[in-house]
């Protein structure tokens, strides 16, 4: 008979670090639960964490590092490994220049506490600006307006979702994805408390999601119209008088500046654009500034679009005008006890401090847009990318235009994946080295706490040894930094360098340590969030940036866009959008036959009425072309998509037939990113516009 034990730690897999307790015995996983006792997610979990263990066990994770000889696979020593990228990393600079090689850094770098910390020197060490990430593909709008607006880049807001009284949703659908910059374990249970306490919540969507469902009102919006929305709103509490800037109010001096800005978008100016009646946006905006708190969350329908930079600023505007920014229940600053903002004060804006080779797009924190990298590796001339190195990455399916990547990676010269599987990105290596995860990985959520409702903070250390030779991603990294600067091991773990973070915080008179931390396992509560952004604001001259004109400047593009929309659509009269499901993350968590097993979900949701008037039926094979490219798969009929707009998973498109990953290619999923377009992009923030491709359908 086996003895289980019991260990606890965070869920790492999604934003929301649910506290998880796992039974286990002779290193194999007996049952995994929600932890009651953890103080943030209170016995929450969802499908995807009981995964966790697949991964662990799954045969097909890559067990040693891989060289490609003659196009088949050899295992390789991780000495040979090592040796051999840092050989031809030097070989291609030294050859082609510096810049010549690339990275490539995806989202489970986010949710690790080894790639935290030993990222940066790594990225450093390779001595190269042709750096890429999936924030462009995501979130970096949010970063470019705490940048402009407050000083520095990770200063974002987030909702204070226990104690608002009215919550505005535009553009998000937490319900599934268990929310995005704003981590709330369990969100349900905290959005129908909103409904409890007797508040509101609205959400703004071309899509009547599962969250709109749970909402008081929702009402379907065009695509890519959320900044004329948010114009209009903010037009209403000028016109009617409805500023309230509170405790801020010393802290803004360019009001007018907006105010002049919005004149010219008044509700019933905006109404046909947006799809929304003038009445209800004057009325929603006048229902939020009077209401005792409200705050409006904005995340990837209003980022991941053509105008996410304006839609962030105009989020954080609204919010700082109706008196709802740092206080409670409105858009509040966390205080993370690993703070990724200590000492940084002073350090230099480094928006658009270099321009992407062959489009001119802007360069910020530290990397280039996505939405480029196959024009930087197709395009001849000085500073071509010749090498890369993806690191927890799948562009080839997560990238706008995948499919060109697809070709682009197949003409590298040396490619390098640090990955757990062999899968649509990583098959294009030369060489790849095999990372431990989820439950083989110490964590401590440094990015999550950073955009959490509530401060708390977590260590777990590993729970079992990977089976095969996996190296952990941080051990990776250090090696190749190490060899790469022809430096010494320091002794620096992630342990060591979370325990010198925690001695900087603002917790350490309650001695939040490692150690501490250690003794607590499920976690400790911090407590709610407090107003502290007069402590916390980063720019120069100590002022809230209302109105930058980085923004205002914007603002013609905005207009000119919808004045040529009718010409767009006269080929293409569909508008695309994409879709989160509640049994898949991305494009990597296909791989366990518990969460894909079923119905095929890869479906195009299409109105009704939409379908009918195309004589399309429910489950039919539709081809959605765009100018990108066409895909073929099952339509699903539904009342829940707005006219004119589709929505096709994202994530999806495994079983090419030199991967391994071949429960994923048993559902027959395909990728929206291979009809999704590079060229469409936020001009201001370079971000990828997924949302409101242009597409026509037609039955296959
Ligand atoms: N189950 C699950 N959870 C996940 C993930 C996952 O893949 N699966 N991924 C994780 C990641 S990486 C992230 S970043 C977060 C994202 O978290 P969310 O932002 O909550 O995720 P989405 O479901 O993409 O929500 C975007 C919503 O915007 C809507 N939308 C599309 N276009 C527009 C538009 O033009 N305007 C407006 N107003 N709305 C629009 C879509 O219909 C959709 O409902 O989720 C995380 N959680
Ligand atoms: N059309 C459309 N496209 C989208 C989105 C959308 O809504 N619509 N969402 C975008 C968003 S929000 C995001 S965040 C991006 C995600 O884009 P990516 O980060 O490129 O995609 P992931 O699926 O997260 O890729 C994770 C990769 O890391 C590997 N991996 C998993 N765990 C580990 C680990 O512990 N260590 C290592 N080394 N590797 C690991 C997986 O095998 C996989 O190859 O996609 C974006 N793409
Ligand atoms: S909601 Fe996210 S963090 Fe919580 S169990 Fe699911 S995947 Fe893990
Ligand atoms: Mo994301």
């Amino acid at each position: 008979m086996k003895t289980s034990q019991v260990h606890y730690r965070n869920c790492n897999i999604c934003e929301a670090m649910c506290g998880l307790e796992i039974h286990h015995a002779d290193g194999e996983v007996i049952a995994i639960k929600g932890d009651k006792q953890d103080p943030f997610s209170r016995g929450h979990l969802c499908p995807k964490a009981i995964a966790l263990q697949d991964y662990h066990q799954d045969p097909e994770r890559l067990q040693t590092p891989l060289k490609k000889v003659d196009g088949t696979w050899q295992a390789i020593s991780w000495e040979e490994a090592f040796d051999e990228v840092v050989s031809k990393f030097q070989k291609i600079q030294a050859q082609y220049g510096p810049n010549s090689l690339a990275s490539y850094i995806g989202n489970p770098n986010a949710h690790n506490l080894g790639s935290a910390t030993f990222l940066p020197p790594f990225l450093r060490a390779l001595g190269t600006i042709n750096r890429y990430s999936s924030a462009s593909a995501d979130q970096l709008p949010h970063h470019v307006a705490a940048n402009f607006m407050l000083g520095a880049g990770m200063l974002i807001p987030v909702p204070d979702i226990d104690h608002t009284d009215f919550m505005l949703i535009v553009g998000g659908n937490p319900l599934v994805s268990n929310g995005s910059m704003m981590t709330a374990p369990d969100i349900k249970k905290r959005l129908l408390a909103i409904q409890d306490r007797g508040g509101k919540i609205v959400v703004i969507d071309p899509r009547k999601t599962e969250t709109a469902k749970l909402a008081d009102q929702h009402f379907f919006i065009n695509p890519e119209s959320d900044a004329l929305l948010l114009l209009a709103m903010i037009n209403v509490l000028f016109s009617e008088e409805k500023i309230s800037l509170g405790h801020l109010s010393e802290l803004i001096t360019d009001i007018e500046a907006l105010q002049s800005a919005v004149e010219y978008f008044s509700p019933e100016g905006v109404a046909n654009r947006v799809g929304i009646e003038a009445s209800a946006i004057r009325q929603l905006a006048i229902e939020m500034a009077e209401a005792p708190s409200a705050v409006c969350y904005s995340r990837m329908g209003a980022s991941t679009q053509s105008f996410g930079g304006l839609c962030q600023w105009l989020t954080n505007a609204f919010n700082i005008l109706t008196g709802n920014f740092d206080s409670r229940g409105g858009a509040m600053f966390p205080l993370p006890a690993f703070d990724l903002l200590a000492g940084k004060k002073g350090k230099k804006n480094s928006y658009n401090r270099y321009q992407s080779r062959v489009r001119g797009l802007p360069y910020f924190n530290g990397e280039f847009p996505v939405a480029t990298l196959a024009d930087e590796i197709n395009t001849q001339g000085e500073g071509q990318i010749k090498a890369l190195i993806t690191i927890a990455g799948n562009p080839v399916l997560s990238s706008p235009g995948g499919n060109r990547l697809n070709e682009a990676f197949a003409k590298l010269e040396f490619m390098v994946s640090v990955d757990i599987y062999l899968n649509e990105t990583t098959r294009h290596a030369d060489i790849i080295l095999p990372a431990a995860t989820g439950l083989e990985i110490e964590q401590y959520d440094v990015f999550f706490n950073a955009f959490a409702v509530r401060n708390t903070a977590k260590y777990s250390p590993a729970l079992f040894e990977a089976k095969g030779q996996q190296k952990k991603d941080w051990e990776i990294l250090k090696e190749l930094t190490l060899r790469l600067t022809g430096t010494v091991d320091n002794g620096a773990s992630p342990e060591v360098i979370l325990e010198k973070m925690l001695s900087f915080s603002a917790y350490k008179e309650s001695q939040v340590n490692v150690q501490k931390l250690k003794e607590n396992p499920h976690g400790l509560d911090l407590g709610p969030l407090q107003p502290c952004l007069k402590r916390r604001l980063m720019t120069d001259d100590g002022l809230i940036k209302l109105a930058p004109e980085f923004y205002i400047n914007d603002l013609p593009r905005l207009t000119s866009f919808f004045d040529n929309e009718k010409e767009a659509s006269r080929e293409f009269p569909f508008r695309l959008i994409s879709r989160r499901l509640v049994r898949s993350h991305n494009t990597w968590t296909q791989n366990s036959w518990r969460l894909v097993k079923g119905k095929n979900p890869c479906t195009v949701q299409i109105n009704e009425d939409d379908a009918a008037s195309l004589t399309i039926k429910s489950g039919q094979l539709v081809k959605v072309i765009s100018r990108n490219g066409e895909i073929t798969l099952p339509a699903e009929l539904t009342p829940d998509m707005g006219k004119g707009v589709i929505s096709i998973p994202q994530g999806w498109g495994h079983g090419k037939s030199d991967t391994k990953m071949t429960i994923a290619a048993k559902q027959p999923g395909i990728s929206i990113n291979d009809i999704t377009d590079p060229q469409r992009i936020d001009e201001l923030t370079g971000n990828a516009a997924f949302n409101g491709t242009r597409v026509k359908i037609i039955p296959a």
